[in-house]
């Protein structure tokens, strides 16, 4: 999978050198381009961000430095002389295009159903807005070209998209086959089959006065997968009973 992203900050992205994402980079499974915005804006102070059109607080990202920065990922001459940017030389026109994400607390909730479908694409390029967010005629322009999608990770607000991107990559990154060395241990995770995951142990079979679940020392296996299928119930019901399917 190519991976782009662009942002004000890239040496945030600098932690995706580390651990099993750093791995799949190195071993070809992930590619990764990381691109600073400020990269695309031609003045002195390299603004990438103006006062709001209709007043209100805050700043707004202009949509020009994202206009050239994001034809410059997907490759396509943004020159109003020579090409409408709005019809032609549109290579994420198709449905096997790029997908561009916008994280956003206003876009549809980051889901592990999400991560799975998004972990099936060839190449994701994800937008992080700063400040009050980018001029809704980015989104609309791409909209036009290509499949957007504005992405949320939860009803709270962050400062910016970087974070939520890196956990979206994280979560997305994970799924592709062969980034996590023993694919069995995807199976039986939280949200996986729509409930929360059971506890688990390892030796010392007692610790600091607390036993371990005699079923887990008792080589009983179908007791044991009884018993963990009962846990993950039990505890999704007491702690997120909006997972569970409605009964009435
Ligand atoms: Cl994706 N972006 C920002 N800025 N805030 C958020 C979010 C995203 N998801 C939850 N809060």
């Amino acid at each position: 999978m190519r991976i782009d992203i662009v942002t004000i900050f890239p040496e945030f992205f600098d932690v995706l050198d580390l651990s099993l994402l750093g791995k799949a980079r190195q071993s070809g499974l992930i590619e990764l381009g990381v691109h600073n915005l400020r990269d695309h804006t031609h003045d002195r102070h390299h603004s990438v961000d103006d006062t709001p059109y209709g007043g209100g607080a805050g700043m707004v990202m202009k949509p020009e430095p994202w206009g050239a920065s994001l034809d410059a990922i997907l490759g396509t001459d943004p020159d109003p002389a020579t090409t409408d940017p709005a019809t032609t030389g549109m290579p994420i026109a198709a449905d096997d295009g790029p997908i561009l994400i916008f994280p956003s607390p206003a876009g549809d909730q980051f889901t592990q159903a999400m991560a799975r479908e998004l972990s099936l694409e060839q190449h994701l390029i994800f937008g992080c807005g700063r400040y009050e967010g980018i001029d809704q005629r980015v989104v609309d322009h791409y909209s036009q070209r290509g499949r957007v999608r504005l992405v949320s990770l939860g009803d709270y607000v962050l400062n910016g998209g970087e974070v939520a991107v890196m956990a979206m990559i994280e979560a997305i990154g994970r799924l592709i086959p062969g980034v996590v060395g023993n694919p069995l241990s995807l199976v039986e995770e939280s949200h996986e089959d729509g409930l929360l995951e059971y506890p688990s142990y390892t030796k010392p079979a007692s610790w600091r006065g607390l036993d371990v679940p005699p079923v887990l020392l008792s080589g009983n296996h179908g007791a044991i997968s009884i018993w963990r299928r009962q846990q993950q119930i039990e505890r999704t019901e007491r702690v997120r009973p909006d997972l569970l399917p409605r009964t009435i």
